[in-house]
């Protein structure tokens, strides 16, 4: 087959000191960091909307990008191409998985019908190229916020023609999934929320939500999928309130419509601080309530109050982030999708590869960094130690839950209690810095 991106080559580890833009200073695919290879720890995956969709266009001006499809005319044709385009560069960055949407790889239709047909076209397409390429399905997705029909949100439509055409579209995208052997299944609100509560009727959108999710759960199962559903967190943008505002707010919801044992959580480092969030809070609250599945890994900026989805390239983040995957007993049947896009002024081919390649590099760091946080044990054992007073005494029968509100009053009346221990928040930033 002919090579799309012949400037690309294979990338490998060449250690930190190469010179070379191409190649791997940190991530050594087969090296062995507490026991499991940096390729089975991390999971990388590409997101076929930004890499292959995506050219720089901002509201202020068109695309920048500059790609070897460009003059590609026919929406079949250009469909097909980006495909084996997306399959030879995660071949050649050595990136096992990919995600997408429904919409983003094969063009919409007048009806549903339609569009299903040339769906189901690029699905043909895309298995044979798994038989040519290493490359597997990590998630995907239905694009539920892009046509004008889902203004007001898809399962949260105050229009029941347009949560029916929903509900279609998604059990179309569960089964494409299942057909190309993807690991999970995502949803992400898109416009699920609402602009001003003028015209909202909140208890009904949300009733509506969880009943479309509670389908979208049984017909899973009815089809046989095995793949894990995920829902993902974002507290804003489109919409002024997006309803799955946090992990927190995800969890409480899951609850009441009976979905936690059914949902797990696919977590993006942007949402997270655009919720006023780090990103180790909500992988973190997810890992502790058993529903931490799978992570959009890219950053945003501290300066900019918006979704921009940039690389991620910060150490003390990702460390951070694998921190808490490796003490999650790792992402499971989930993955790092680089849930990111260019800058608008990088807009050739390389900077493409490059941008993986400082992503992958960074996590590579962030995992050693993390294992050897956890192998030299004073961190997690300070943890312990700050909450030690609940193993006997008083404590011990607080964590057994046998006394009550009359028996602690008892106990303190006549104790002088003063301040606990320091949290030596500082002397534990330096510890972190050591393992930089
Ligand atoms: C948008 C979301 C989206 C999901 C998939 O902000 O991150 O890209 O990951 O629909
Ligand atoms: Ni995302
Ligand atoms: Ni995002």
């Amino acid at each position: 087959m002919k090579e799309i991106f012949p400037d690309i080559p294979t990338i490998k580890f060449e250690g930190p000191d190469t010179k070379n833009p191409l190649a791997f200073r940190y991530y050594d695919a087969n090296r062995k960091v507490g026991g499991k290879t940096m390729a089975e720890h991390l999971r990388f995956s590409m997101a076929f909307w930004h890499s292959m969709n995506g050219g720089g266009a901002d509201p202020f001006g068109t695309t920048t990008a500059v790609r070897p499809w460009d003059s590609i005319t026919d929406p079949m044709e250009l469909a097909r191409t980006k495909m084996r385009a997306m399959f030879e560069l995660t071949t050649k960055l050595t990136i096992p998985y990919f995600c997408f949407h429904d919409r983003d790889v094969a063009p919409d239709g007048e009806t549903l019908r339609e569009a299903n047909k040339n769906l189901d076209e690029i699905v043909g397409e895309i298995k044979t190229l798994m038989k040519d390429y290493p490359t597997r399905l990590l998630w995907g997705t239905a694009r539920l916020f892009f046509h004008p029909r889902y203004m007001n949100g898809a399962a949260t439509s105050p229009d029941p023609s347009v949560f029916a055409y929903a509900a279609g579209q998604v059990k179309k995208a569960i089964e494409v999934t299942k057909d190309l052997g993807g690991l999970n299944y995502v949803f992400w609100g898109g416009r699920e929320g609402y602009e001003t509560m003028l015209n909202t009727d909140m208890k009904r959108e949300l009733d509506n939500m969880g009943f479309f999710l509670q389908m979208a759960r049984d017909y899973k199962k009815e089809i046989g999928f095995n793949g894990q559903l995920l829902i993902e967190p974002k507290p804003m943008e489109p919409t002024k309130h997006q309803y799955d505002s946090d992990t927190g707010a995800i969890w409480g919801f899951l609850q009441e419509y009976g979905l936690l044992d059914d949902l797990k959580l696919n977590i993006e480092t942007n949402h997270a601080t655009l919720a006023g969030h780090t990103i180790q809070h909500e992988l973190h609250f997810a890992r502790v309530k058993g529903i931490l599945g799978s992570v959009d890994a890219n950053q945003g900026d501290t300066l900019l109050g918006w979704d921009t989805d940039q690389f991620p390239t910060d150490l003390y983040v990702t460390t951070s982030m694998m921190y808490e995957i490796l003490l999650n007993g790792g992402l499971h049947s989930g993955g790092l999708n680089f849930d990111a896009k260019l800058r608008r002024p990088s807009y050739t081919v390389e900077d493409l590869a490059q941008a993986h390649i400082v992503g992958m590099d960074a996590f590579a760091r962030g995992l050693v960094a993390a294992q050897a946080i956890i192998d030299d044990g004073e961190l997690p054992e300070f943890i312990a130690e700050r909450y030690r007073g609940y193993e006997s005494g008083i404590g011990g029968k607080i964590a057994g839950r046998s006394v009550s509100f009359k028996d602690l009053e008892e106990w303190a009346l006549d104790r002088k209690i003063d301040r606990p221990a320091s949290g030596r928040q500082e002397y534990l930033e330096s510890l972190i810095n050591r393992f930089l």
